[in-house]
């Protein structure tokens, strides 16, 4: 009878408890609900598991397209795959987890484009400064002629590239102070991404650039070894960085998706009815994930203000002294990346 209520109280605290966390939670950030999985159950032969490793956090967009992923996937294959999900680049950072898949020990990833240019020197694309000047540009590029090449293009060397998401758009933060010019970046020690575009935006900007990997930089910037870093406000709060960076500036200065790659080892155990399955189900995960990226955002950008960061927001002039600062990039990259996919990204945004 005691051990009843006992469990009963405990029960009821729990609950209660329970409640307290999920109200703050969905205060802080309301994500849109993960989509209902549509389409029939797809039969096919064997057993599978996919570990799908990715670099940003479990409060991420990211991590939550995942989430749509294993849904998808679980239920059309009526649990003959199984996706296990590992954030927080545990089992490894962008480069290590591809390579990763190449070996076969693991299944899934989905990097940043900017760490693979030295695979795939395309992908230089998407690190040219102030590219994409929307969201629906980035789209046409990423699901028209030139993504669905470039998906093409990635899947050798042990990968296969089955889809888009989006990391987004690229703020700067740090901790010494504001930055609303290029002067304000004199002598400021930037991580960039492994990627040598990255490098050379800072170094134009007149900042000491770095490059480091994603799982080193937390770490990195509380102990100084670097002043500041770029990423999109979504990844700059689930990884936390706003607690050791007290400085913010939207510079929206390059546009990065994640791809969305398989283990080529793995892919070729697949039955035909699977990969197409995989497709599927990364497509959607893409639409869905760059939608709840999108809606985050300024909401996101709102909630880091709110938790002490000071944020510059640059009036139209200081930012065409970015972009004319940083337009000297283009000479150098251009005939490397080819200039007639430049053009064609450009005649989009026409
Ligand atoms: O997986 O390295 C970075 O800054 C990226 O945000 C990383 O690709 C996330």
């Amino acid at each position: 009878m005691k051990t009843t209520t006992m469990t009963r109280v405990t029960s009821l605290i729990g609950g209660a408890l329970l409640g307290l966390t999920t109200l703050q939670a969905s205060a802080a950030s309301e994500m849109p609900p993960i989509p209902d999985v549509k389409g029939d159950v797809v039969k096919a032969d064997g057993d599978f598991k996919i570990k799908f490793s990715i670099g940003t956090t479990q409060s991420g967009a990211q991590y939550r397209g995942l989430e749509y992923f294993e849904k998808i996937v679980e239920k059309r294959s009526d649990g003959h795959i199984q996706v296990e999900l590992f954030p927080g680049a545990q089992l490894g950072d962008d480069l290590q987890a591809v390579s990763a898949l190449q070996s076969g020990t693991l299944e899934m990833t989905a990097p940043s484009t900017s760490p693979l240019v030295s695979m795939f020197p395309k992908f230089a694309l998407f690190d040219l400064p102030f590219l994409f000047p929307t969201p629906e540009v980035a789209d046409e590029v990423l699901d028209g002629e030139i993504g669905q090449q470039m998906l093409k293009d990635a899947s050798t060397n042990g990968l296969v590239a089955i889809g888009w998401a989006e990391n987004g758009y690229r703020q700067l933060t740090n901790s010494q102070h504001p930055v609303s010019s290029p002067e304000d970046l004199d002598g400021l020690k930037i991580r960039t991404m492994q990627n040598p575009i990255h490098l050379d935006i800072w170094r134009t900007l007149g900042a000491n650039p770095t490059p480091m990997s994603f799982a080193e930089l937390f770490t990195a910037l509380e102990q100084g070894v670097v002043d500041g870093q770029e990423n999109p406000w979504i990844t700059i709060q689930s990884s936390k960085f706003n607690e050791v960076q007290d400085y913010a500036t939207e510079t929206n200065h390059v546009y990065t998706p994640f791809i969305t790659l398989v283990s080529e080892r793995f892919w070729n155990k697949l039955p035909a009815d699977y990969q197409q399955l995989l497709r599927e189900a990364a497509k959607q995960m893409g639409d869905y994930e760059r939608h709840v990226s999108r809606t985050m955002n300024d909401q996101i950008k709102q909630e880091l203000a709110d938790s002490g960061m000071q944020i510059t927001e640059l009036t139209p002039e200081q930012m065409k002294t970015f972009q004319d600062t940083v337009a000297p990039v283009y000479d150098d990259w251009r005939d490397k990346i080819g200039g007639e996919l430049i053009d064609k990204v450009r005649a989009v945004s026409q």
